[in-house]
């Protein structure tokens, strides 16, 4: 479990905690979440919704929760007196926009969804154009699993950000890279390479209900300096919730 952490990050929490000389456990712990939060993002944790509509865009490798955590933040937006459109654009195949369209009807929010093997960058940019025609104020859009390797794949989601910033009056879109927490250390890898073919703004670590404890988060934020926004703590439409980085630290190391 700290072995997510990664060897740097685990030896650089460890000399922090040791300069703080503390005496007892709970001085210990107290001192850890002081360092691990003095490497982690100091970037807003909040989503951005500023844009006319916003855009929150998902994405990450196979299964990692994508539609789940899109299903689940259109249903707290709506809750929240938005009027968000949801935008199924994993074209890649049929079971993917079907996911989404089941999310979507869960939520009871409106949907428009690619066709499938469409591009999905036209998708986005479709569903955005119909977002403001229809008054929608936020865009949630789904993509296909991809894996950090996919070359291809990763350069298709390239294109699927740019049009999505191009499409919008400005460049406050939400860019949201979803971890599995079960996936260690790998998503540290997952996120840098993802990055360079998308700017991440934001992380979702899904799945923080299982025995998974999420240490990676606080390596990939120190490197990336990007945010964890949301977690994801179950399968059901209300399971999500804010990131609360004190109580994280200590989940991990209790
Ligand atoms: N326990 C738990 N399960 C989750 C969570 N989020 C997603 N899942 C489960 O993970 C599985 C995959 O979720 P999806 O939302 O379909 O993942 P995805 O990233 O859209 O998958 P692909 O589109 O196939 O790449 C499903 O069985 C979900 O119920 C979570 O926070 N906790
Ligand atoms: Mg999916």
């Amino acid at each position: 479990m700290a072995a997510d952490l990664g060897p740097a990050m685990a030896a650089t929490l460890v000399a922090g905690v040791r300069s703080r000389s503390p005496r007892k456990r709970e001085e210990a712990i107290d001192a850890l979440v002081a360092v691990a939060a003095g490497v982690m993002s100091k970037k807003p944790r909040e989503l951005n919704l500023a844009g006319n509509p916003a855009c929150i865009l998902f994405y990450g490798v196979n299964g990692a929760g994508k539609t789940t955590t899109a299903g689940k933040v259109a249903f707290r937006l709506r809750e929240q007196g938005r009027k968000p459109l949801i935008v199924a654009a994993d074209t890649y195949r049929a079971a993917g926009i079907e996911q989404m369209v089941a999310w979507a009807e869960r939520a009871a929010v409106p949907h428009f969804d690619g066709s499938s093997g469409a591009d999905p960058a036209s998708v986005v940019f479709d569903g955005l154009q119909m977002a403001r025609k229809r008054g929608h104020d936020v865009v949630i859009a789904d993509t296909a699993g991809r894996l950090q390797t996919q070359r291809n794949l990763l350069e298709e989601l390239g294109k699927i950000g740019r049009v999505a910033s191009k499409a919008l009056d400005d460049e406050h879109y939400e860019s949201l890279l979803v971890l599995d927490a079960v996936l260690g250390l790998t998503s540290l890898v997952q996120a840098r390479e993802f990055n360079k073919a998308i700017p991440i703004t934001g992380l979702v670590l899904a799945k923080l209900d299982s025995t998974a404890k999420g240490g990676a988060a606080i390596a990939i934020e120190a490197e990336l300096d990007v945010p964890v926004k949301l977690v994801g703590v179950g399968e059901a439409i209300e399971d999500l919730a804010p990131f609360d980085p004190a109580a994280f630290i200590r989940a991990i190391f209790h």
